[in-house]
């Protein structure tokens, strides 16, 4: 990444009075915790804190429930008190303008428009764009940030990029877990933070009906040995009455099927369909280690991570899944 770009990002946001931040819709731990981490950062920097509008585009506006443990929630307001046209604005882990839904149009009117992430399919859709697909999460970056605006590193501050940082390398577990992945979450943890209570926060919690719905989703999972060009594919759905029949789960309740599925020793790409409130299919498609799903689900409507990515479908998971499969079997 371009030192230049480092320079007249950290000029701008230093010159900044009110500086408008947003992460993309149904936000993860990396988009909320990098975005309320520099959000507690800006709001607290010594001798000249800065107004802070922090949001991202969903109606209805919720935090999912396993993030309201991160520090700065409070700072959060729905976007539909968002600057119509920010004089700064900063966005955290978003690929593309339509992944911030409704605040995109405050994006394309923001006179700055300062875009960190690392998505290799990101657009560069900002007037500074800080992508960086090498790193292992936008937390990352956003560290680095929080060092080059010389803002001190708190507890609160630290516990949101751990928590990013954490969610993104699979709890340290992929490929993407470099030393340096491991020099950063030494110098979070030393502020003090409980990487403990940050697990059980992320993954070690949910009420009785998750696992109801967790049984139902796994009695319906298919394995294809012959798809994914004869690596194998292994599916499954989660749907509303899944949720509802749980206790009225919400969606993110959902988000740790993928890890589970993705075990399949028989697969090399695992598939979980997820049906939202409105009925629209919310897909999450990962790959062990030969199987881009990150250009399958571009082709999709969708993007990501070449191990990791996913896309929305309007019509039936039957219709997306053949459609993915096509993909997978051109590879
Ligand atoms: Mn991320």
């Amino acid at each position: 990444m371009p030192e230049a770009d480092w320079a007249r990002a950290v000029k701008v946001l230093d010159g900044a009075d009110q500086v408008c931040l947003a992460c993309h819709i149904r936000p993860d731990a990396d988009a909320l915790g990098s975005m309320l981490a520099i959000a507690t950062a800006l709001s607290n920097r010594p001798g000249r804190p800065a107004g802070v509008i922090a949001s991202f585009g969903d109606e209805p506006f919720a935090v999912p429930d396993i993030l309201r443990f991160l520090p700065g929630v409070p700072l959060l307001s729905p976007p539909s008190r968002y600057p119509a046209r920010p004089a700064v604005m900063l966005t955290f882990d978003s690929a593309s303008a339509d992944r911030l839904g409704l605040l995109a149009e405050p994006a394309a009117a923001a006179a700055e428009l300062i875009v960190l992430d690392h998505h290799a399919s990101n657009t560069r859709f900002g007037t500074i764009n800080l992508v960086d697909p090498s790193a292992a999460a936008t937390a990352v970056l956003a560290a680095a940030l929080v060092d080059r605006l010389g803002m001190p590193l708190t507890a609160d501050v630290a516990l949101g990029l751990y928590a990013g940082l954490v969610t993104d390398t699979g709890s340290f577990k992929f490929s993407s877990t470099t030393p340096a992945v491991h020099e950063l979450a030494a110098g979070l943890i030393a502020t003090g933070i409980d990487p403990g209570a940050v697990s059980r926060h992320l993954y070690d919690t949910a009420p009785f009906g998750y696992l109801n719905m967790l049984a139902a989703s796994l009695g319906r999972a298919v394995l294809e040995p012959a798809a994914a060009g004869g690596l194998g594919l292994v599916w499954t759905t989660v749907t509303r009455a899944d949720r509802e029949q749980a206790g009225n789960l919400p969606l993110d309740a959902a988000e740790s099927v993928i890890d589970v599925i993705r075990r399949t020793a028989e697969a090399e790409v695992a598939v979980v369909l997820k049906e939202d409130d409105e009925g629209v299919w919310q897909t999450s498609v990962r790959s062990k280690a030969h199987i881009d799903v990150a250009a399958a689900c571009t082709a999709l409507g969708g993007g990501g991570h070449v191990r990791a990515a996913g896309f929305s479908a309007l019509g039936g998971p039957d219709a997306a899944i053949s459609a993915l499969r096509q993909l997978l079997d051109a590879k």
